[in-house]
């Protein structure tokens, strides 16, 4: 059987998929000595090892080309029929794209292949076979549909743009990470199986904890407040759980929260230390990832201030610009795509209503009917919000029932509030949102590896 070049026959039999198994190598005592990103011009002459799976392969007469992909990306092998035997290069006709294999060779300087250098190999060995075609070409212009690429995510996470994305991701997590531990920040876990909501009744996930009725956490908002107590600075990165009733490219039923919470301050800081913390991510991630975003085609300009509009500023821009809104209701889509034209990049919508925003949230002061709060956006998409938090029992116990919550579902959480619970205020931003923006995409789906949806309960 010969594969062609970059694809592959269906071989779907399981006779067929046996002897193929037969035919592979054990990978025995062979270890890895270089990465694609180890390899340079100056390891010319030098002894190697290399793994990973096939990119693409071609056949030029007696030569065949192999681009081998590893995590970090690209190296060439070059077969040469008169250097390695006929036996070893039978063996190579046998390739095709996306099987994994094993080199030894020598690396040799030549400034064509990626890297500066190829391999020109001595051993090979056959460690699994692709015995179908992917959906999706690795290098296609014209992609599929997202749920297309979402049937056989594991191999379209091997599309150089997929690559690009979810190494962005990685490094704008480390950053987050660095920033906030770096400013004193303390990182926690927040129960993810909980027994009331906390961001409102409608978008939760009922499920069955013994013989109780519990839920998937909406976010970790009441643990973080409890933890600044002692803690005083805390965040957490991790998942959340929302059971949206419908499916828009920047929604998920599971996303990453980044929650930020800090004792002794309020919105305000809260503002500053979110707009920071942006701010240092896209920092690292354009020093960091320059390949990446090139890969990606894309840009990000960052504004010199993140500006702060009033709700009420807000609701003239909006009224001057012809689209009336009344007092105290929230922020329909057209609002929003008529606020991303007055200001497309990131931007901070301050001092809400009090009737728009959760119970915990603290009004501006005892009569007014504003609250101490903050969503962050860019352009039409909400990327963040928070606010000052009530601190008083009384106050929230109050705010419970103003939203038609039942304070005694609540008790775990009230009781804290007798054992003075400091001032406080802080953030929760949606990571895959932020992720969107860092890398350009439309689809929150295409910055998450398995994304969940209504649709999507596999992979
Ligand atoms: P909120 O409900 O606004 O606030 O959520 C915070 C941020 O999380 C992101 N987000 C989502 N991302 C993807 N899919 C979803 N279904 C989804 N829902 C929300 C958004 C949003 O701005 N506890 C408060 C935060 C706080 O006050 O600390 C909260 O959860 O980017």
């Amino acid at each position: 059987m010969r594969f062609g070049l970059c694809g592959l026959m269906h071989i779907t039999s399981g006779r067929r998929r046996r002897s193929l198994d037969s035919k592979l190598d054990k990978l025995d005592d062979w270890r890895r000595t270089h990465y694609s990103s180890d390899l340079s011009p100056q390891l010319d002459g030098k002894e190697s090892v290399v793994f990973g799976w096939i990119a693409s392969i071609r056949h030029q007469g007696n030569i065949t080309f192999i681009i081998l992909a590893d995590k970090d990306g690209f190296m060439q092998i070059t077969v040469k029929r008169d250097e390695v035997g006929e036996e070893f290069y039978e063996k190579v006709q046998r390739l095709g794209a996306h099987t994994s294999i094993g080199v030894k060779g020598v690396l040799r300087a030549i400034s064509k292949a990626p890297n500066g250098v190829e391999m020109l190999p001595k051993e090979i060995k056959i460690l699994s076979f692709a015995t179908l075609n992917p959906p999706t070409s690795l290098y296609g212009r014209r992609l599929p549909s997202v749920d297309k690429r979402l049937e056989i995510r594991a191999v379209d996470l091997r599309r150089p743009a997929a690559q690009a994305v979810f190494k962005i991701r990685q490094e704008a997590l480390k950053a987050l990470r660095a920033h906030l531990i770096e400013n004193g920040y303390h990182e926690v876990h927040t129960p993810k199986i909980i027994s009331s909501a906390t961001e409102g009744g409608a978008a939760l996930f009922p499920l069955l904890y013994y013989n109780k009725e519990a839920f998937l956490t909406q976010s970790p908002q009441l643990y973080k407040e409890q933890l600044v107590m002692a803690f005083e600075k805390v965040f957490e990165i991790g998942p959340a759980f929302r059971a949206e009733q419908s499916r828009t490219l920047t929604h998920l039923s599971e996303f990453i929260s980044v929650d930020v919470e800090e004792a002794y301050v309020d919105y305000r800081d809260s503002m500053n230390r979110l707009e920071s913390m942006i701010r240092e991510v896209v920092k690292e991630v354009s020093e960091r990832c320059v390949n990446e975003l090139k890969t990606l085609g894309y840009c990000l300009e960052m504004p010199q201030e993140f500006k702060r509009y009033s709700y009420d500023e807000v609701l003239d821009i909006l009224s001057g610009l012809g689209y009336k809104l009344d007092w105290g209701e929230d922020l329909g889509s057209t609002h929003l795509s008529v606020l991303a034209e007055v200001n497309p990049s990131f931007y901070f919508i301050v001092d809400w209503p009090a009737q728009t925003k959760p119970f915990y949230i603290a009004p501006k002061d005892k009569y007014s009917k504003l609250s101490e709060s903050f969503d962050l956006m860019f352009g039409s998409l909400e990327i963040a919000s928070g606010g000052t938090r009530v601190s008083s029992r009384r106050l929230l116990e109050k705010r419970l029932k103003e939203k038609g919550l039942n304070p005694k579902s609540f008790t775990y959480h009230l009781k804290v509030f007798d054992y003075g619970m400091p001032p406080h205020s802080g953030f929760g931003l949606g990571f895959e949102r932020l992720l969107m923006i860092l890398t350009g995409q439309s689809n929150i789906r295409d910055v998450t590896y398995f994304p969940r949806d209504q649709r999507h309960l596999t992979p």
